[in-house]
């Protein structure tokens, strides 16, 4: 079985991870060298391995430059991306998926959206003061 890439973006030799693999790669900025010194040669890739949650931009040129193509799931054959990404790879960016921001009390309690302008680290004392019931129990116990 191929690496899943669970511990980073896996670039394969060949298509449907065929061929040899290239060293995992945590999440940063790769030039063409640093590729390289990982296994990942250049104009080489034909298939990636991408963590859940993870997102790879692939560029044609070095340093970030060029055509780009983005992934944010396993991609078995860059034959297939549109333009053609196989044999193109030489540099690339990894970095965690952006997101919107959620936060579940907007959704369960819509007369609070003013305390969702609270910062993270005080959300847990914004839901205390939406569930006064619950914090009386605590103080109780
Ligand atoms: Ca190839």
């Amino acid at each position: 079985m191929p690496p899943q890439g669970s511990g980073g973006v896996v670039f394969f030799e060949h298509v449907d991870y065929g061929g040899t693999a290239g060293q995992a790669l945590a999440k940063g900025n790769y030039t063409r060298a640093q590729l390289q010194a990982a296994g990942v040669q250049d104009n080489w890739a034909s298939s990636v391995r991408v963590p859940a949650g993870w997102t790879v931009t692939i560029y044609a040129e070095d340093n970030l430059t060029g055509q780009s193509w983005t992934r944010t799931a396993d991609t078995p054959n860059f034959v297939a991306l549109s333009p053609n990404a196989n044999d193109h790879l030489t540099s690339c960016r990894i970095q965690s998926t952006q997101r919107r921001r959620f936060h579940p009390l907007a959704e369960v309690e819509p007369a609070s959206q003013a305390l969702l302008s609270y910062s993270s680290s005080r959300l847990s004392e914004a839901r205390v003061m939406t569930a006064p019931s619950r914090c009386r129990r605590h103080a109780m116990a």
